[in-house]
């Protein structure tokens, strides 16, 4: 999604993880609405690979990844082809790290803001839950 201001444009891209500091930091920002953890996406998949995982903005698989407990596992059911999306989940050993998902799940998201300014700005990086 793009959205003009002025002379900058917002990008808004579910988020890539790229990095154990970023992951920490992220987790200690998301809302535990009623004191229950829930689980969110992110920007990684192996739609196009199984078992490979790419960030929607990369052409490279991706380097930092931070798995649960079995994960990822591409679990079946059988309405389904798989686990192809990733979410931060909550793990029963209180560990807050990823696993693979049906994509069609609705369940909140994660993602970047980048706000370039026209037309070689340089770009800052936020995240956001929604
Ligand atoms: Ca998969």
């Amino acid at each position: 999604m793009t959205k003009s201001k002025g002379l900058f444009a917002v990008f808004v891209l579910m988020a890539a993880i790229r990095s154990a500091a970023l992951s920490t930091d992220l987790i200690l920002k998301l809302p535990t609405e009623n004191q229950r953890l829930q689980p969110f996406w992110i920007g990684l998949h192996d739609r196009d690979e199984e078992g490979v995982f790419y960030w929607l903005d990369e052409t490279q698989p991706a380097k930092y990844l931070s798995w649960g407990p079995g994960q990822p596992n591409n679990f079946m059911r059988e309405d389904s082809v798989g686990q192809d999306c990733v979410q931060i989940n909550y793990w029963s050993n209180g560990s807050r790290n990823w696993g693979d998902q049906d994509c069609g799940e609705q369940v909140r998201y994660i993602c970047e803001k980048y706000i370039m300014s026209s037309p070689l700005g340089k770009k800052k990086q936020s995240l956001v839950v929604t």
